[in-house]
């Protein structure tokens, strides 16, 4: 319930449709409340004197009462369908900017798969949850309520006849919902845990085939699915021996009804048109009641997926802007200063990944840091635009610690090209000027001369224009790689952090987007890092990372005479000659 309170200001705005689906709600019990009334006058006035007339004008109001009742209740539905979709429409959008406003911190927790069942089905159960609650959710009870007082009205003895059976009713609905909730909550997480497979398994795909491990993916969707499966089959066994005792609930008080009031009627204590009435209140007091018990599935999911997407709004950005943070001034000279910084993943466990790390670096200059996989060098650079922050020591840009500045003014001065290329789907153009998107063609072409993708892009039919698929799926590795050095060259920014980006080019390439590079550079900060000692030859300055610490650090003249280390690396990648490494 507190979760769905959460969700409550999401109403505001769409008050006037709820409150009129509430008002024709409200219309709609008075009219079916009248239906039974008229037909007791029906009987009684009309049909038992013989009066023709009232059974003509009865007849008449009662089409005229389902006619109303039938526009009334169209003007419901559409107000209730109004109110949830606005509700979902502005709860996806808030979604969506609270998942835009992670952090790299964050997104390692919520996984991805989740995150979009968050935004689609979770979203879409709330939408239902609140379209039901604006329709039978609040017309069972208000149905109840009047045909209570209405029978009690037509006569008292014979609803206190009925007051056993109408307890028992009431304490097995109540069981029903009772049992019912966390049953389908189970439900609920089988379903979550089958779109988790799901969404791996689908992502996945190509790599099952490559190991040809689609038997085990097919076996664990399967274990999934039938987990679901046996699930709701228990949900439903249970539903359908509730449903028929609560039908001979309602059965059995028609037969109450007929009796006690059939007997009523024969001392002439009571009318037939009384019975008849009552009779029907009966049942526009019960069928809305069972039909309650069926939406308790709607409530599960709603208060369930209220819960989730509750969670989502709670996990707060894990970097943040200090109050009054400052904008890093335009003009400020882009150095870079890290001292003692130690770093680690609130995922991994805790333990440091970086320790005591120390550099400086000035505008003009290129940075390089060499290093094993997992020796810490892509956690080193996430410090550089704030993706992470550090657990101990600072970074400072331009002399400014970054954690006093805002991150957009901070990160509007660094261009990152990540170790894994990623493309949008789109244009070319589109995925070059990602970060410029009002640059002209030349821009772009300059910046796909300098990552020396220019020619390839040119060779394509469509050239700047051609169809990039989602995540670059039509483009090799290395073309990825340039096009993404390409979008990181195109805002000229004071910082820019090549991460293992030519990994996929061959060096004959990679000497040449370097020298492209190199022209433009004098009042740039390059910071790259590589696993392959030819990209970080001419670098001003090689920091040697190994364990998360700085092994060594110098020119590549200076470490090779100095550093074990580095002539160890210099040997088995170029010294040595080996069989394919070409210097
Ligand atoms: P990285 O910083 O990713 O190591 P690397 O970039 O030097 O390696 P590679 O050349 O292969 O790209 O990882 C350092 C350690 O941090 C490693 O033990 C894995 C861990 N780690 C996490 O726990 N979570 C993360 O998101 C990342 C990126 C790394
Ligand atoms: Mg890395």
């Amino acid at each position: 319930m507190d979760a769905l309170r959460r969700l409550f200001p999401y109403l505001r705005p769409y008050r006037a449709y709820a409150l009129l689906s509430l008002a024709t709600l409200t219309a709609l019990v008075f009219l079916d409340l009248a239906i039974p009334r008229l037909i007791q006058r029906i009987i009684d006035d009309g049909i038992r004197p013989g009066n023709q007339d009232v059974v003509l004008s009865t007849a008449a109001l009662m089409l005229l009462i389902s006619l109303l009742s039938a526009g009334v209740a169209i003007g419901n539905n559409l107000f209730s369908v109004r109110t949830g979709e606005g509700v979902a429409r502005d709860l996806r959008a808030d979604l969506f900017d609270r998942i835009q406003g992670f952090s790299f911190g964050n997104l390692d927790r919520q996984r991805t798969g989740l995150l979009m069942v968050r935004l689609t089905s979770d979203v879409n159960a709330l939408k239902h949850l609140t379209q039901i609650s604006l329709r039978i959710g609040t017309r069972a009870p208000m149905m109840m309520v009047g045909s209570l007082l209405l029978m009690i009205q037509t006569s008292p003895p014979l609803a206190l006849t009925l007051l056993p059976l109408l307890t028992v009713t009431s304490l097995l609905i109540g069981i029903f919902i009772f049992r019912m909730e966390p049953l389908f909550r189970v439900v609920q997480q089988k379903l979550d845990r089958l779109n988790t497979v799901l969404q791996e398994n689908i992502a996945g795909a190509r790599l099952a085939r490559g190991f040809s491990r689609a038997d085990f993916e097919i076996g664990k969707f399967d274990a999934a699915n039938r987990d679901f499966a046996n699930h709701s089959i228990r949900v439903m066994r249970f539903m359908s021996t509730m449903q028929p005792l609560l039908a001979l609930c309602v059965n059995a008080g028609m037969v109450v009804v007929i009796w006690a009031g059939g007997l009523q009627a024969i001392e002439g204590t009571l009318s037939l048109g009384q019975v008849v009435a009552f009779g029907n209140y009966l049942l526009t007091m019960m069928t809305p009641l069972i039909m309650m018990t069926m939406l308790s599935n709607t409530w599960a999911a709603g208060l369930a997926s209220a819960r989730r997407v509750g969670e989502v709004f709670a996990d707060p950005p894990e970097v943040q802007d200090l109050p009054g943070a400052r904008a890093l001034p335009e003009d400020l000279s882009p150095t870079l200063e890290m001292n003692n910084v130690r770093f680690a993943y609130a995922s991994a466990g805790g333990d440091d990944v970086l320790h005591d790390i120390a550099l400086a670096a000035t505008p003009g200059q290129t940075l390089a840091i060499l290093g094993a996989t997992g020796a810490g060098k892509t956690s080193l650079i996430n410090l550089i635009p704030r993706f992470y922050d550090t657990r101990a020591g600072t970074v400072r840009v331009g002399g400014e610690d970054i954690r006093t500045v805002t991150q957009r003014s901070l990160r509007k001065r660094i261009a990152i090209v990540p170790q894994e290329a990623l493309l949008f789907s789109g244009t070319i153009r589109e995925n070059i000027a990602y970060g410029k998107p009002d640059a002209s063609l030349a821009e772009i072409e300059a910046a796909a001369r300098a990552a020396q993708a220019h020619d390839f892009i040119s060779a394509l039919p469509e050239g700047y224009d051609s169809h990039v698929e989602a995540r670059g799926a039509n483009f090799s590795g290395g073309q990825k790689q340039r096009l993404s050095i390409a979008r990181a060259l195109l805002p000229h920014p004071d910082i820019l952090i090549l991460d293992d980006s030519t990994s996929a080019v061959d060096v004959e390439t990679e000497t040449r987007i370097q020298d492209a590079m190199a022209l433009s550079a004098a009042s740039r900060l390059t910071v790259v890092v590589a696993q392959r000692i030819s990209t970080v030859l001419k670098a001003d300055q090689i920091i040697v990372l190994e364990h998360g610490q700085i092994a060594a650090r110098g020119s590549h003249r200076e470490l090779l005479a100095s550093s074990p280390i580095y002539r160890e690396i210099y040997d088995s990648q170029l010294g040595g000659g080996l069989p394919g490494v070409r210097a």
